[in-house]
């Protein structure tokens, strides 16, 4: 059903190439059983741009498969673009992991399409949708839709997005949500901790998410993930993608034993 490889040979590297084909090549992948890493760049943070293009260099032969860039804070197109357009020459799918409507740009190859589904304020949910979405049809870029769910600590996008985090000791309330979103049409969850989590979402409570919405729904698991262990965990309880951020900007040879770890995962 799916194609199962990459598209660089009939697209080519560079901006632009992976458009409107992002969602079905990864979920190709998961299809033939493989897990997946996503390194999330927040253009908020001081990060030397030049250094991560040359990590994320050396990480896509080891299993990179894509990168998400976003944050909750102070990101606008500009900085957006500066990142995207440095990573032009990486061939890696560039996906917006927007905080606001600020965080969108047409240079990326898709976006996910995010509906906090937890917060408690109705903009979160579907404001700043409403007003994103001419936007993302106007730049012709790929929506995936997404629903998130903030779960324990939730740090900065918890606190912005006004979300009520989910306990984690009640993950039934998270594949509550994860199966409203299933039958909403949503093709991804992303549960997320919080960048800088203290701890990561723990297997047992993935694993309550993904008996609840079957196999046909991509989870994507972010925040406080900091070691191979801690992937292999989440992914063998049932995620399909892990998200690093906070361990990219301070211990990127931690990111190759998580590609590593990731990349001998198959179902
Ligand atoms: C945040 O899930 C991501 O949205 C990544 O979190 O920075 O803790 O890796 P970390």
């Amino acid at each position: 059903m799916y194609r199962t490889l990459p598209p660089s040979d009939t697209m080519g590297g560079g901006m632009g190439s992976w458009r409107g084909r992002v969602y079905d090549y990864l979920r190709s992948k998961i299809e033939k059983g493989e897990k997946l890493y996503f390194i999330l760049i927040d253009p908020e943070k001081s990060v030397d741009i030049d250094n991560c293009i040359r990590l994320i260099e050396e990480l896509v032969p080891m299993g990179l498969d894509a990168v998400l860039i976003g944050g909750s804070l102070s990101v606008t197109s500009y900085d957006v673009d500066v990142i995207l357009e440095k990573l032009s020459r990486v061939d890696v799918p560039k996906i917006l992991f927007p905080g606001s409507v600020a965080g969108i740009s047409k240079n990326a190859d898709a976006v996910l399409f995010i509906s906090l589904l937890n917060s408690v304020d109705p903009y979160y949910i579907v404001g700043a949708q409403m007003s994103a979405a001419p936007i993302i049809r106007k730049f012709g870029l790929e929506a995936i839709p997404t629903a998130y769910i903030i779960v324990g600590y939730g740090g900065a996008a918890g606190f912005v997005g006004s979300a009520r985090p989910v306990p984690l000791d009640k993950p039934e309330i998270a594949a509550a949500y994860a199966l409203a979103a299933k039958y909403m049409g949503m093709k991804v969850v992303y549960l997320e901790a919080g960048s800088g989590a203290p701890r990561h979402i723990p297997g047992a409570f993935v694993k309550t998410v993904r008996k609840a919405v079957g196999e046909d729904v991509m989870i994507i698991v972010g925040g406080g993930i900091r070691s191979g262990e801690a992937a292999k965990e989440v992914l063998e309880n049932g995620a399909d993608a892990v998200v690093t951020g906070t361990l990219f900007e301070e211990d990127p040879s931690k990111c190759k034993e998580i590609a590593s770890v990731v990349k001998a995962l198959v179902r």
